[in-house]
């Protein structure tokens, strides 16, 4: 036991003696120590400002063992026993009180994602948290606002492609779109053991020889795609897939959510098409397709007529993988067919006319017109001979901080040398698409395309703290692909 986990145990078993005492003491000093960030509010400070009618959900961090599909068990870390782990439903308004506990063998964080936590709740170690130990506990507190389709997962190493992820839901007081029901819809992609950073493809791996393809014990696994197994739909791989009923004339809602590792995916439902009503959870105006791209980090909200009854294909494939789409099952009550045609998928898949960036306008009137205050110009690079992603040539943590002053316009012009796609994710901020006054979307995590894609994104600097700007890929931020955010 290192110097570090000795003295975690020994604040534990303190903790325990207290607890018992007084079990109104805040369990969460001894265990994941809050980082004090200077301008950033405390620990204490945030919890408090969290006002609302209180909602208490324990969260228990823990190896499970869970069938996606027939005979097929997946041993793996998981929230209260299952996954995706519980999804917590909240009202705009209400104060989220989670108590993590972490039953793990690995220290572990949770991070709300896309929700603009004070920074003491993001739940990024090193950044504004010590991980929670084994045994440990503790406490976010935040108020559930605004409304929208989020995420709740681990931010630390990997662990998010272990099965440590979750939906979770601000329901709106009044709706902008008309529907009688909303289905949460989690992608996935399923890797069975433990996930080790990948090599580039001319360095070790399949190449070199010196790791091994798979999960070599110790070795790195070769290639660009983590080894998957499959795709998982609502914790479900396509050889057992999820129904999903509707009745006749219903508009069904569907919050559709990636937390995957390394995947992003094209969705789409057979024989019907998708009005999109929200992206990353913020209302925009009704868009209708025949399919979307959802990438790693991403929400889109999607409102289906049901007006073609029958068994349906609810898919998404994977646009970087090789694995067969993840699947579910669209199933009229009162239909013959309980499933659809053997082998059939959504015509969206391959064809139809796709959801574009500049297609998604907020609801909401952007702000008058005014210049950014700074501007990063962000190149995205690697995967060539190099085990490293950059964000300008540079790997976290050998990364300097983007340093923003509060109540800047902080513009983000990204570029992408690499043949690989970054959803990049901004923490406690929504940035929106092209400029503020542009019209575009309010989002929190944008999808960059390959070879030379260009994204901007501007958000205002009204969040005090140290915040994470990452690529949403869980491989592409463990090798670097991340930069703080500091206002100084
Ligand atoms: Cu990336």
């Amino acid at each position: 036991m290192d110097r570090r986990h000795f003295l975690y145990h020994t604040a534990l078993a303190g903790a325990a003696t207290l607890v018992g005492c007084r079990p109104e003491a805040p369990r969460y000093a001894e265990a994941g120590r809050p980082i004090a960030v200077p301008g950033a509010p405390s620990y204490q400070a945030a919890r408090d400002a969290a006002t609302g009618p209180a909602r208490q959900v324990r969260l228990v961090a823990e190896a499970v063992e869970v069938e996606v599909g027939p005979g097929e068990v997946w041993r793996t870390w998981g929230y209260n026993g299952g996954y995706p782990g519980p999804e917590i439903r909240l009202a705009e308004g209400e104060r989220l009180e989670a108590t993590v506990e972490n039953r793990l063998a690995e220290a572990t964080t949770i991070h709300w994602h896309g929700i603009p936590v004070p920074n003491p709740m993001d739940g990024v170690p090193g950044l504004t948290q010590e991980p929670i130990p084994p045994g440990g506990e503790f406490v976010y507190a935040f108020a559930a606002e605004p409304a929208g389709s989020y995420l709740y997962h681990s931010h630390v190493g990997l662990q998010l492609d272990r099965g440590l992820v979750a939906p979770l839901v601000i329901e709106e007081r009044e709706p902008h779109v008309a529907y009688d029901r909303d289905v949460t819809i989690v992608l996935d992609d399923y890797l069975p053991g433990a996930p080790e950073p990948l090599t580039a493809p001319g360095r070790g791996g399949m190449m070199g020889g010196r790791g091994r393809m798979g999960r070599g014990r110790g070795g790195m696994m070769g290639g660009q795609v983590p080894p998957y197994r499959g795709l998982l739909l609502n914790g479900k791989l396509p050889t057992d897939p999820v129904a999903v009923e509707v009745r006749r004339g219903e508009r069904l809602r569907m919050r559709v959510m990636n937390p995957s590792g390394a995947t992003t995916f094209r969705f789409a439902v057979g024989g019907h098409r998708l009005t999109v009503t929200h992206a990353d959870g913020e209302p925009v105006r009704p868009v209708t397709v025949d399919a979307l791209l959802v990438s790693m980090g991403e929400r889109y909200d999607v409102v289906l007529e049901a007006d073609n009854p029958g068994a349906w294909p609810i898919a998404a494939a994977t646009v970087e993988g090789t694995s067969a789409p993840a699947q579910a099952v669209l199933r009229y009550r009162d239909a013959a067919a309980v499933r659809p045609r053997e082998g059939a998928l959504p015509d969206g898949l391959t064809g139809g006319r796709l959801l574009r960036l500049d297609d998604l306008r907020s609801v909401e009137e952007p702000a008058p017109a005014t210049r950014p205050d700074r501007t990063f110009d962000l190149t995205l690079s690697g995967g060539m001979m190099s085990s490293a992603w950059t964000i300008d040539g540079q790997a976290y943590p050998d990364a300097a901080p983007l340093a923003v002053r509060e109540g800047e316009r902080v513009r983000l012009s990204m570029t992408n040398h690499s043949a690989m796609l970054h959803p990049m994710h901004l923490h406690g901020h929504f940035f929106r698409t092209g400029d503020l006054s542009s019209g575009g979307v309010r989002k929190d995590t944008v999808l960059v395309p390959a070879h030379m894609g260009r994204v901007a994104v501007e958000f205002v600097a009204d969040n005090p703290g140290r915040w994470f700007f990452h690529c949403h890929n869980a491989y592409h931020l463990e090798a670097g692909m991340a930069r703080e955010v500091r206002y100084v």
